[in-house]
């Protein structure tokens, strides 16, 4: 498998000018000199995002402008966000709210969720945002296991919290509530912007040590429950260099992060990282649609945008005539985290917006990016990229041995990076199982390098597919898949069979304009048989109207093949509607 296709660095003056140099000489010790609290010890996130910026040139500068389809058209400066998370912070303490304590945000995108997050933090309790699409099972699970204290949501969202299954719960607070706040069941309900109202704007930051908690994310396993992943105030070190370096944020950029804070991206880039950086940042409310998207783009001029596969594909299917409507002349660098980007996605971005979607690859886990394509980089597309500095990647296999390049083996991290998770919330085993070979971070993900030093993406390690004793990644077929012009999206399993140990088996969702046929069928393998390779190519192709996905847009295989097995399929709390 050699990989010749390239894509050079538009020259340009970037952040980060010389990724060798840059390996070979950065040091995490040096990189966090930049903060002043590296002396100190004491620290908080919210003063850096925001406050710090107060007490210089950015404090009339827009730090957030919100919009959404609903009408509302709002922007905010960086004092101003000071201020409101200054009196959100005052509501909290009124309460009793105190540092370490769990407070929980479950709210759609909207300021007062991002006041809500930042007075939070201020005040050195943990936040856990949750995705307003969460049913009453999902919030039991995520409250329950924490045992937050405190949860900021609204009166639509309000019957999906069963209150009386949670008794460390004792406040909530209500965006939108009016008058008509509800009574009882031993919790005390307020109305947001009364008390918002009400709250001085002087508050004393809450400062912590380093090593204290920040924000809980919840993630789902394969099996089990949601597991809660605790990140610290450290983890700004990271949020910051790679927002830098790797966002590439300028002091006159507009940034425009698609994820919502119920998933990482959200928070470690649609929060942390540009706000350490003094970045202007876009939030637009509602759901996924083309036009929008692209109108959204126009509207604020955005320059740096970091979005995910799954929207790419889905902005590829809604043809490239919807995209000349737009003027979107302005961005000048594109990103994508969360899923293998597909070179033919790649292809297609450098065709619309003549710009290269530059991929990223980390987890929940790790806090922050870890392997990622540089703008002053070469791209090779379908590879996730090369390290940040200061991380060692490998594969490895079972026993922690190093591999030589092309061989499928553990993505695996040298441990010891500023943005690592601190612990699984309540669940210890689970938190050292990543651990579980010596001096290194083990990631559940399968991948190989190549001679240059760039990694490949195949799937995650339990969803790699052995036929005939080939092992195969899911990745490499659906990317090849999503190259027939049919094709709008691709999973593909391995389903067990007696003659080959696994077949595999791919479902397909098809473009507008294209009709499920047997002869279609027929084609699509063809076309993998000569693309790929004839042990690559899927023995069987179900057609779907659509394939389940995470909110974060990831495709469930373990859900496919669930279904293909007829199998309890497991935690679905994270699954899209
Ligand atoms: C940030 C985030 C982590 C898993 C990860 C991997 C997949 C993320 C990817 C990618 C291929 C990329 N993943 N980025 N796979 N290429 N650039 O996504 O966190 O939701 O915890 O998911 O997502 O399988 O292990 P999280």
């Amino acid at each position: 498998m050699k990989h010749d296709e390239r894509i050079a660095p538009v020259p340009g003056d970037y952040n980060l000018k010389d990724y060798e140099e840059a390996y070979r000489t950065f040091s995490w010790e040096e990189a966090e000199k930049v903060f002043s609290w590296s002396e100190t010890g004491k620290v908080n996130m919210a003063y850096e995002c925001i406050d710090r910026h107060c007490e210089g040139p950015r404090k009339n500068k827009v730090a957030l402008y919100y919009s959404d389809p609903s009408g509302r058209d709002e922007k905010y400066t960086f004092y101003e966000l000071k201020r409101l998370s200054n009196k959100f912070g005052n509501v909290l303490r009124k309460f009793g709210v105190k540092k370490g304590d769990r407070v929980f945000v479950f709210l759609p995108r909207s300021p007062e969720l991002y006041v809500s997050v930042l007075g939070t933090i201020k005040i050195g309790a943990i936040v856990g945002p949750l995705f307003e699409a969460f049913m009453e099972g999902a919030v039991r699970d995520r409250l329950a296991d924490s045992e937050a204290v405190a949860l900021v949501t609204n009166p639509q969202l309000l019957p999906r919290v069963p209150i009386k299954e949670l008794p460390a719960l004792k406040h909530i607070i209500l965006v939108g509530a009016g008058d008509a706040l509800p009574q009882g069941d031993g919790v005390g309900f307020y109305d947001y912007h009364k008390e918002m109202a009400a709250a001085s704007e002087e508050l004393e930051i809450e400062w912590v040590d380093r090593e204290d908690g920040l924000i809980l994310h919840y993630t789902s396993g394969s099996t089990g429950k949601p597991k809660g992943v605790l990140h610290v105030h450290n983890a700004m070190i990271q949020h910051y260099w790679t927002a830098k370096w790797v966002l590439d944020l300028k002091d006159d950029d507009i940034y425009w992060c698609t994820a919502d804070p119920g998933w990482v991206t959200g928070t470690s880039y649609g929060i942390f990282g540009p706000w350490l950086n003094g970045a202007t940042c876009v939030v637009r409310g509602g759901r996924f649609n083309p036009d929008d998207w692209y109108a959204t783009i126009e509207k604020y001029g955005v320059t740096v945008w970091y979005s995910a596969p799954t929207a790419f594909r889905m902005l590829m299917a809604a043809g490239d005539d919807v995209v000349k409507k737009y003027n979107l002349s302005t961005l000048r660098h594109i990103l994508s985290v969360g899923e293998p980007l597909n070179p033919e996605v790649v292809r297609w971005g450098l065709k619309v917006f003549g710009k290269r979607i530059h991929d990223t690859w980390w987890m929940t886990e790790t806090g922050a990016m870890l392997i990622v394509n540089f703008p002053c980089m070469d791209i090779k597309p379908g590879s996730m990229g090369k390290p940040f500095p200061g991380i060692q990647a490998a594969i490895i296999d079972d026993n922690g041995n190093e591999l030589p390049p092309y061989r499928m083996g553990h993505l695996a991290i040298r441990v010891g990076w500023p943005s690592m998770m601190r612990k699984i919330w309540n669940n210890d085993a689970k938190y050292r199982e990543y651990f579980r070979i010596p001096g290194w971070y083990v990631s559940g993900d399968s991948a190989y390098r190549d001679e240059d030093g760039y990694f490949w993406f195949q799937g995650r390690v339990d969803d790699v597919i052995n036929t005939s004793g080939e092992r195969v990644g899911p990745f490499e077929v659906e990317s090849c898949l999503v190259e027939h012009p049919a094709v709008a999206e691709a999973g593909v399993i391995g389903k067990p069979d007696p003659v080959r140990g696994e077949i595999i088996k791919a479902f397909v969702a098809l473009r507008a304009g294209y009709e499920p046929s047997e002869e279609l069928k027929q084609d699509i393998i063809r076309f993998v048989k000569e693309r790929l390779a004839a042990h690559a190519a899927p023995r069987e192709i179900e057609f779907r109207d659509k394939l389940p996905k995470t909110r974060s847009g990831k495709i469930m295989r373990r859900v496919l093949k669930a279904w293909e097995l007829g199998l309890p399929t497991g935690d679905l709390s994270t699954m899209e509607d």
